[in-house]
């Protein structure tokens, strides 16, 4: 005896209200972060996890699935294997092999790019009208190698790059100025990571322009403590590292606001690594991925910021463009 009697003139759902899914490859600590920030966003109606290892990640599926009665309604999946992503709109890479001890950046890459061959065609095979959203590092470089292993167009591969950075750049100034993080606009931009450029002239507060307020000296004074401030954001992605093992939070909930503005079609600007060859003097040879401020919706990358930089921030982007590209070129995909 059914338990709902079901109403008979109901209409069929409609054809053209479809399903959201995103699925997360890498269900480690990054992975669940973003997962569930995902679920507790509501961002998804289907969450689908990928991982290489088979129990932990059930373990992870079911411990999520038993939250169930506090979410709101998202199916979870999760399987080693790829057909389990089939359909989805965003895919989320987060697998990564760890830095040995004394390991070189380049060695780390090569293990990466193997890792990279076993994800990225069957992601884009299951999905091929997918966004790929890559989170592993070096995040520049492993979006260049998934656009390229995808063969999906440059507008949807895209690297959460100094998105993370940014959010970090305007906690640190929020607590050096005493305002809410929220009323900060401030950008970083370029590498993710050591080589981070920090834009000055973008930063402002509830609309004032920070520094250009300013008399000469006090801008000169007040420009030594932004650049302790980008120095600490740096910083602090090792600091968390040190102390705790690893980061999650903070990268889960800037992953699910990237996630958040392309599906729901926002046309919000946030950092994030696309290629960036033609923009700012980097020549069209250089294939390569950097943050620069863009405009994201259902689609992808909309369009590109024209920013003001300053002579010597356009030369650290170029010089960035220039390390990654002579990196990529020993690699062969
Ligand atoms: P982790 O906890 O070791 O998780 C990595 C996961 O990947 C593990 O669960 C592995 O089992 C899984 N994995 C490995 N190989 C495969 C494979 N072939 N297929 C499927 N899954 C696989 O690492 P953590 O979650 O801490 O970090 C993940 C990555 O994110 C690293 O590369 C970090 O450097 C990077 N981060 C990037 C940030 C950014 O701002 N872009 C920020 C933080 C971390």
């Amino acid at each position: 005896h059914a338990l709902f009697r079901p109403i008979q003139e109901a209409a069929p759902p409609s054809p053209t209200k479809r399903q959201t899914k995103i699925s997360v490859v890498g269900a480690g600590n990054v992975g669940m972060a973003i997962a569930q920030t995902i679920l507790t966003q509501h961002l998804a109606d289907e969450l689908a996890l990928v991982d290489a290892k088979p129990d932990m990640l059930r373990g992870e599926m079911l411990d999520l699935q038993h939250a169930a009665a506090f979410l709101p309604h998202t199916k979870i999946l999760a399987s080693p294997d790829y057909s389990v992503t089939a359909g989805s709109d965003i895919c989320i890479i987060t697998a990564g092999a760890r830095q040995l001890p004394g390991e070189t950046r380049l060695s780390l890459l090569q293990r990466n790019l193997a890792l990279f061959r076993q994800i990225v065609p069957p992601v884009a095979k299951h999905s091929p009208g997918a966004l790929l959203l890559v989170v592993s590092n070096p995040v520049d470089v492993l979006t260049y190698i998934a656009w390229k292993l995808s063969g999906f167009p440059p507008n949807r591969v895209i690297g959460s790059g100094t998105n993370l950075d940014s959010s970090r750049f305007k906690f640190l100034l929020a607590e050096h100025l005493e305002v809410n993080a929220q009323d900060v606009q401030a950008y970083m931009v370029g590498e993710h990571g050591d080589s981070s450029v920090a834009l000055w002239s973008s930063i402002s507060v509830g609309g004032v322009p920070i520094l250009s307020q300013l008399t000469k000296d006090k801008a000169a004074m007040e420009q030594g403590v932004l650049e302790r401030i980008r120095k600490a954001v740096v910083e602090s992605a090792y600091e968390v590292i040190r102390l705790k093992g690893y980061t999650s939070w903070a990268i889960g909930y800037s992953v699910a606001s990237l996630a958040r503005s392309l599906l729901r079609d926002q046309h919000r600007i946030h950092p994030v690594s696309l290629l960036a060859k033609g923009f700012y003097g980097i020549p069209e040879d250089h294939e390569v991925f950097l943050s620069l401020p863009a405009q994201l919706g259902r689609s992808g990358v909309l369009s590109v910021a024209n920013i003001q930089l300053s002579e010597e921030e356009a030369a650290r982007l170029r010089h960035s463009a220039d390390t990654l590209w002579e990196l990529q070129r020993q690699l062969e995909i």
